[in-house]
């Protein structure tokens, strides 16, 4: 099985560059990388990935502060669902959002760590369903600490 890796020269971090560490790190799957220039290229690179054989594919997005920025995100997500349903494969959306944070080392701390989360769930998609299943209800989040569920 192939993993898609497909990442932009907007983001201010190389996103592909942890994605690849930790694919390396948690399975011996293989990769191909594309990366294009934003998050709006990021649907034909899922398509692309996958005619190239990929079994799942991991968008990394760098979302701007601007309110045209934040409509390139909501046209990004529109078209990589189009692509899920086209080929019936999983474009996993790893997204961060300039204004996350202000501070500079808290926005590469949650960058990082959603990476590296959700590389693992794609992982996970892939070669052990099981495991999310055991984690359904339970407030994961990636980036954040997890919420945990709400219990009676
Ligand atoms: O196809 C070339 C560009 O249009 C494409 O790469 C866009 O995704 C670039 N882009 C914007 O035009 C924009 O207004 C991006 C953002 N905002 C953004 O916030 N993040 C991006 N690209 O990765
Ligand atoms: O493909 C991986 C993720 O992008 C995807 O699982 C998203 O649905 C995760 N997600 C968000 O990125 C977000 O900003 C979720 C929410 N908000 C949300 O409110 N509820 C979710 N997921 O289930
Ligand atoms: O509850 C705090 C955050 O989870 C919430 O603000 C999310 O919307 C943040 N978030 C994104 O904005 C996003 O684009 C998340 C993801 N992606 C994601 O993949 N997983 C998250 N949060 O837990």
């Amino acid at each position: 099985m192939i993993v898609g890796i497909a990442d932009t020269t907007f983001s201010r971090i190389d996103m592909g560059k942890i994605a690849i560490d930790e694919l390396r790190k948690y399975s011996p799957l293989k990769y191909i990388r594309y990366t294009v220039p934003g998050i709006k290229d990021l649907p034909a690179a899922a398509k692309i990935l996958f005619d190239k054989g990929c079994d799942i594919v991991i968008t990394l997005g760098w979302v701007g502060k601007t309110d045209t920025d934040k409509l390139s995100y909501v046209a990004m997500s529109v078209g990589k669902i189009l692509v899920e349903v086209l080929t019936g494969k999983h474009v996993i959306d790893v997204t961060i959002h300039e204004d996350e944070a202000e501070d500079e080392k808290e926005l590469y701390r949650i960058a990082e760590n959603r990476v590296r989360e959700h590389v693992r769930n794609a992982v996970d998609l892939l070669l052990n369903p099981k495991k999310l299943q055991k984690l359904a209800g339970t407030g994961q989040r990636q980036g954040y600490e997890d919420v945990g569920p709400i219990l009676f």
